[in-house]
């Protein structure tokens, strides 16, 4: 019976919702009734449900695994307050500054109204010091997303959080749901975002500190793609806001089946995720139901979005392996089930599975259109060259380093395809605001998404139906790159 196997309400990420209250991070998911005057009406079955919520971006103190950081937030903790609703409600945040500089809110992944997208300088005028900003806007999709500061590196700090949309009608089966967030973490520990800045500019300073780069260009074994050395090795990776010292443990029981949906809103770093002792079985990608398909490993951009199911099968106190891919780093949490006296595994055991079967976009189906096109019969191509200079840090897309780039125009309703090539010896994960894209894998039926890496000197092609009109910020999810130039604007007819 489909009852019988709703996830629970308060599973631990829901509790850390709820903790934030004092800090005025949830104010309530109250009801209320829709004005008809207001913009975007609703079809007949949507929307008669708004979801409030409220979030303070304000300095913080954070305990990781003992050491104590000050950082910028949501709320008193580390990620941000989860943010959930159902399909067709509106969403209604009220965001207040506290932060002695301009912030803004981009909701990652959903195909808001343009005005709402939260990229400060293009949808909207940054929220200044003491200042608030209401966002509202209906939400169309379900799935799994984020939300995240869109100003500056901001994002490098503690201002993300996870937003889950639940569907109209649920059609996976499961017992039991996690969020995991993963983060790479500097500030406070390592000198600030901007610091990192200053020096991957001035002396490529990251690159020359080797430190946890011993994986460079190693591979897992196997037909592992090589693993690209990132331009920041971070003091810490985390797992909802947990270093692998003090980790999360996710309780679970044998004989459930377990959703684990997999967000990635760190500034510079790609993963590798498994599970010791389990398979996980791929349902969906930024929130886009997919084919299932079952892997041992998952390699998750920044930016990017995944959701897996496992069967709880295997009793005992598991390793759940974030790698941090090009270090010898890794985040992690741990996988108990109920009554297991396990010891926790050391905090660097890496599972086998890493080396195990690692899914690729090859691989996956879209089952569900979501406003995007099939491959093929584009009405407009454009070739979109990502290139970069290592001496001077500079980022481009066709040659020019946004602020100073002309935009890119698109008529609405025009089915487009970018036909990226990536020629720097870095990974770039490309990420289109206000419309979903379907990755052009060969089969036709490529999987649905807003965020899709390109390895260094890839080609990968994705067509996207223009029919959100705005500007659109289309950037790498690489913060630094994104911040030096690896930016253009999409402007929808
Ligand atoms: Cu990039």
């Amino acid at each position: 019976m489909r009852e019988s196997r709703r996830p629970p309400r308060l599973t631990r990420r829901g509790f850390i919702g709820m903790a934030g209250l004092g800090a005025g991070a949830l104010v309530l998911g109250g009801c209320g009734v829709l004005s008809p005057a207001r913009q975007n009406p609703p079809t007949a079955r949507s929307a008669s449900r708004i979801a409030e919520y409220a979030l303070e971006a304000s300095a913080l103190e954070l305990d990781l695994g003992g050491r104590k950081v000050s950082t910028w937030g949501y709320g008193k903790d580390l990620p941000g307050p989860e943010i959930r609703l159902k399909q067709d409600e509106i969403l209604r945040v009220e965001v207040r500054n506290r932060l002695p500089e301009d912030t803004t809110i981009h909701w990652h992944g959903l195909p808001v109204p343009n005005r709402m997208d939260g990229v400060a300088g293009v949808t909207q005028e940054p929220i200044k010091p003491e200042g608030d900003f209401v966002y509202e806007f209906e939400v169309p999709v379900s799935g799994s997303y984020m939300y995240h500061s869109h100003v500056g590196t901001q994002l490098d700090r503690g201002l993300y959080g996870p937003l889950i949309v639940e569907p109209r009608n649920e059609t996976l089966s499961y017992d039991r749901e996690y969020t995991l967030v993963l983060d790479d973490w500097l500030d406070g520990v390592r000198g600030t975002p901007e610091e990192e800045m200053e020096k991957l500019k001035s002396d490529r300073g990251a690159m020359a500190d080797m430190e946890g780069m011993e994986g460079m260009l190693g591979t897992e074994g196997g037909d592992a793609p090589p693993q690209w050395p990132p331009d920041v090795v971070y003091p810490m990776y985390l797992i909802n806001g947990k270093p692998p010292d003090s980790p999360e443990e996710l309780e679970v029981r044998r004989g459930e089946k377990v959703r684990l949906r997999l967000l990635n809103p760190s500034s510079a770093t790609i993963y590798r995720v498994a599970l010791q002792g389990h398979r996980m079985t791929v349902t969906h990608t930024d929130g886009q139901p997919v084919e299932p398909v079952e892997v041992e490993t998952i390699r998750i951009g920044m930016g990017e979005r995944y959701d897996v199911l496992v069967e709880a099968s295997n009793p005992g106190a598991w390793q759940l392996a974030a790698h941090a891919e090009g270090t010898e780093k890794q985040a992690r949490a741990v996988f108990r089930y109920r009554g297991a006296k396990d010891p926790r595994p050391r905090p660097d055991q890496r599972p086998a599975e890493l080396a195990g079967r690692m899914l690729y976009y090859d691989a996956l189906r879209a089952t569900q259109e979501a406003g995007a096109p099939e491959s093929g019969s584009p009405d407009r191509v454009l070739p979109i060259t990502l290139n970069g200079d290592e001496e001077t840090y500079v980022w481009t897309i066709n040659g020019q380093a946004f602020p100073d780039a002309d935009p890119i125009e698109a008529g609405r309703g025009e089915r487009v395809r970018f036909e990226m090539e990536n020629t720097t010896m870095m990974p770039h994960p490309m990420h289109l605001h206000g419309h979903f894209f379907r990755v052009d894998n060969g089969t036709g039926r490529g999987p649905i998404k807003d965020t899709v890496l390109v390895d260094p000197k890839q080609r990968l092609a994705f067509d996207w139906l223009a029919d959100n009109p705005g500007d659109w910020a289309f950037h790498c999810h690489q913060i630094y790159h994104a911040e030096r130039g690896m930016t253009r604007i999409i402007k929808v007819a």
